[in-house]
Order: C-alpha cells, then structure tokens, then sequence
C-alpha cells in the first residue's frame, strides 16, 4: 500500500478502552433515571456523539425530557466520565497499540486522531498520547457526526494529505462507514471486526503493519 501515508485512528475502542468508562458512565445515570441500560444498547453509542449517545439511551424512557434537561442529564454523565478519565495513566495504552504508534512514526507514517470525543485531549494527555499524533480531529471540531466523513477528511485536511492518502481504524460501523464515505481505506477492529464493511479486518492494531507493507 504505498499510496498510503497518513493513518487515521478512531480513539475509544481503538487507541484506549475509554468505552468502559462511557458505559459505567451512562448506566450510573440511567439507573437513577429508570431506564433500561445494557451492553447491547451501549453497543450502539460507539462512535455516536454525546447528545446522539443521549437519544438513543432515551428511548427506553417512558418519561420524554426537554432540551435543558437532555443537556442536564448529558452533563452529568460527563463529569462522572471525566472523573473516571481523570484516573488514566499511559498504563493503560496496551503494549501492542504503543509500540504500533511508535512503529508507524518511525517509518515515517503521518498519524492522526478521528475521534467523535469532546474529550480527546484529555485522554491523549492523561496517557501521554499527545505528542505521538500530528493531527487531532475531534467533537470539538465538527458538526456532523459519524457515519458522515467530516472527522476523519478534517483529519486529513491537518495531515495535508489527499484522503485517497489516508487509512482510517476504527471500532464502530458507523465509523468505518464514515472512513468509506471519506474514501479512505477501511480497517475494522474490536466491535466492529466481524462485519464486512471495511475493506481489512484486524485482530490487533499491529496487525495494520503487514497491511501498509503488502
Ligand atoms: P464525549 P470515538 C466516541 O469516541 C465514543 O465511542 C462514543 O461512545 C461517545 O459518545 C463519543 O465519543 C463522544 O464522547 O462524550 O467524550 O464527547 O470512538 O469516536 O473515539
Ligand atoms: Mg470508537
């Protein structure tokens, strides 16, 4: 894959397993509010902003809530979030995802966040992630959210690269299905693994080596 130079990694789900602390998080505030939450429906806020994440956990409320107190209620799950984020160290970015970063960059790849997270700064540095990526696209800078591309071309547009230059990683089919629209080589991992939408499926993130190498 030589026209490959920029790769492009989704952060929660990919990078860190940050979407632990989403469901802690999300289930602490449905619990008090009586609402149905499980795995399965955590499953489906991967790569799904806050507000969205929000939306879809209400459906299961036999109570309807106005705009002041969706944004109430999406507050107060984030600052239990952000006081499990709070804990992060750089222990807890696997061996295999910090010597892949590592690999990458020493090769000479451009790497960047695409991460629908307003808090990716956050974890990035808690982790001491920061200054392994040249670019970081996230929540704080898009309008739209996945499976519409604009993450990971804004990715792109801070690496100066054509996306056709660019492989996107991801753990959410609407994810992957962001990458697709952006027209950027696909890689499944994680959650998103056993589908058939990206054009590669990964066990491990190492495994994007041999990938870019064929
Ligand atoms: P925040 P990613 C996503 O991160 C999470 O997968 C998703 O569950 C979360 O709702 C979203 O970030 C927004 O996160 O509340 O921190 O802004 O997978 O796109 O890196
Ligand atoms: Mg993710």
């Amino acid at each position: 894959m030589k026209h490959i130079k920029g790769v492009i990694f989704d952060l929660d789900g990919v990078i860190c397993h940050t979407d632990k602390y989403h469901y802690l998080s999300w289930k602490k505030v449905a619990d008090e509010l009586g609402i149905e939450f499980d795995e399965k429906i955590n499953n489906r806020l991967r790569g799904v902003s806050r507000m969205e994440s929000l939306e879809i956990i209400l459906e299961k409320s036999v109570k309807s809530y106005n705009d002041y107190e969706k944004n109430q209620i999406a507050e107060k799950k984030n600052s239990i979030y952000r006081q499990y984020l709070m804990t992060m160290t750089p222990n807890d970015i696997s061996r295999d995802v910090h010597d892949t970063l590592y690999l990458l960059r020493d090769k000479g790849y451009y790497l960047a966040i695409g991460s629908s997270s307003k808090n990716a700064k956050l974890i990035l540095e808690k982790t001491q992630l920061l200054n392994v990526f040249d670019a970081i696209s996230d929540g704080t800078n898009i309008t739209h959210s996945k499976p519409n591309p604009e993450v990971f071309l804004k990715a792109a547009e801070m690496l100066n690269l054509p996306p056709n230059n660019c492989m996107v990683v991801e753990d959410a089919i609407s994810g992957i299905i962001a990458g697709n629209n952006a027209k950027m080589i696909t890689i499944a991992i994680g959650d998103a693994n056993n589908s058939e939408v990206a054009t590669y499926n990964i066990e491990k993130l190492s495994d994007i080596i041999s990938i870019l190498e064929n």
